[in-house]
């Protein structure tokens, strides 16, 4: 008989995305059914691949009902939404989409960073209240020559460090082992870095690794002069103890991408100044969410026809 060759979409892509796959493949779109079970009972045995977003990935149930399934495709660079020692273990491979969203993210990185200390989302509002005209905007806080620590030192770690040394910035890192041919100065564990810096800018991986890295202790160390920048994953974060930590103006802000169940924000976060809040936005740009798609499809299609992925996962 012939091989099984459909493919299964688990969640909304872009557009140019979507038509790639129509184009070439018989897809069956699972989001869109109310029954799941159904489906993958009907299609599960016919899947040869999933493409998926590193926000939803593949649940465990659904890799279970999808017996020939050959690999996993994700849009995005993130991969801890799906089991990949699971997949592993039934000979899945798995892709994701490295490096094409690497500027964006280390761009909006900064931008943040600068956004937080310099207030200019705060100073927007201010201005659109018309405040201007009644009272001077309150000081910021200097960028340019300050202490940045940055929280795994992997591709887009690097890139925001390449952008802040634009900057003057002192730049030190954490990540499991020194990096190699870096002359920034690593520092052994994520409450030493926080200690040291005026910045904790947070780029590691998502999943059980890194979960609640930034802890009580390590904001207690960035202290009531620090600002912490996540474009990371919520996750690696102790979200209510951030909360309480700006809150309390025990540490002096946040510009957060990611949150630790998105689409929800901590309610408390919303009345606070020395928060910029942003809707996971940091590769969400037209040049670089169709870069995503297209690696995506060049992954899914040389597994269908050459039974490799282009950018398999480490
Ligand atoms: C996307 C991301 O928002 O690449 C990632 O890991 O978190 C983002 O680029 C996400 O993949 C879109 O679903």
């Amino acid at each position: 008989s012939a091989p099984p060759r459909t493919v299964l979409q688990l969640c909304p892509l872009p557009p140019s995305l979507e038509a790639g796959l129509a184009a070439r493949h018989r897809t069956i779109r699972l989001h869109e059914h109310p029954d799941r079970a159904a489906v993958l009972a009907e299609h599960g045995p016919a899947v040869a691949a999933a493409v998926t977003s590193a926000r939803v990935g593949v649940p465990n149930d659904v890799m279970d009902a999808l017996p020939h399934l050959g690999a996993i495709v994700h849009f995005g660079v993130g991969y801890e939404t799906t089991d990949v020692a699971r997949a592993r273990a039934r000979g899945i491979d798995v892709s994701n989409t490295p490096d094409v969203l690497t500027d964006c993210v280390a761009d909006l990185a900064v931008g943040a960073l600068i956004d937080v200390m310099r207030r200019l989302s705060a100073a927007d509002r201010h201005v659109r209240r018309g405040d201007w005209t009644r009272a001077a905007f309150p000081l910021a806080t200097k960028v340019s020559g300050k202490h940045v620590g940055i929280l795994g030192l992997g591709r887009i770690g690097r890139a925001i460090a390449a952008r802040l040394a634009g900057f003057g910035v002192r730049l030190s890192y954490h990540s499991r082992r020194p990096a190699g041919g870096v002359p920034y100065r690593y520092v052994p564990s994520a409450e030493a870095l926080a200690e040291s810096a005026d910045v904790l800018v947070v780029a590691t991986s998502g999943g059980d690794g890194t979960r609640g890295l930034v802890s009580e202790k390590v904001l207690a160390a960035l202290g009531p002069q620090g600002y912490l920048v996540n474009v990371a994953r919520g996750s690696v974060v102790d979200e209510p103890a951030l909360v309480s930590a700006l809150v309390e103006r025990r540490i002096a802000g946040a510009a957060l991408d990611v949150f630790a169940d998105e689409p929800h924000v901590p309610e408390p976060l919303l009345g606070l100044d020395s928060v910029v809040l942003l809707p996971h936005i940091a590769s969400a740009t037209h040049e670089t969410r169709e870069a995503m798609g297209e690696l995506a499809l060049r992954n899914l299609n040389a597994y269908l026809t050459e039974g490799r992925l282009v950018t398999p996962v480490p």
